[in-house]
């Protein structure tokens, strides 16, 4: 028998199964995408790409990162934190639209199914830095450690750099 306290966890989790595996539906094209120089450093069934942060004027408290993840094992991998050299504090983080308005949540496991990728771009997943300790440079460099749910880690390095140009909304006059 469950409890109702037990009730109300496993149904938080089927939501947050369903809203993963959608985002996963919706970035199915990039797992496709192999030609991408990997790190040594990582285990080679997961492969993190493209690790880029966006340059800011050094006033600019926070700031963010996108990159590729590609899982090629054969099991799911589960991403539960991540932190970087730059900053005091660095989160998982998804923007979504609230009325109209860009707003941002914290995710606290980010499920990557078995031969399934991600990609943290502007507007969707991205590493919130929070508390920069130094200012986010174009040109410069540093480094962001991803925790899996099984103890290990995955370190990258991220390059600094200007968003890449994109239209901020969809509609054309
Ligand atoms: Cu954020």
């Amino acid at each position: 028998m469950f409890s109702l306290k037990q009730l109300g966890k496993i149904s938080k989790r089927g939501i947050q199964v369903i809203l993963l595996s959608s985002v996963l539906i919706s970035t199915g094209a990039v797992a496709h995408n192999h030609k991408t120089d990997k790190s040594k450093q990582q285990p080679c069934d997961i492969e993190i790409s493209q690790a880029w942060a966006r340059a800011l004027p050094p006033v600019v408290p926070n700031g963010a990162a996108y990159f590729t993840l590609v899982n090629h094992s054969n099991k799911a991998i589960v991403l539960t934190g991540v932190s970087s050299d730059i900053a005091k504090h660095s989160m998982l983080h998804e923007s979504y639209f609230d009325d109209g308005k860009v707003a941002m949540r914290h995710i606290e496991e980010l499920v990557i199914n078995p031969h399934k990728s991600v990609t943290f771009k502007p507007g969707g997943f991205h590493v919130m830095l929070m508390g920069l300790k130094k200012p986010l440079t174009k040109g410069g460099e540093f480094t962001m450690s991803f925790l899996l749910n099984d103890g290990s880690q995955i370190t990258t390095p991220v390059k600094v750099k200007d968003a890449p140009s994109m239209k901020e909304h969809a509609h054309h006059h």
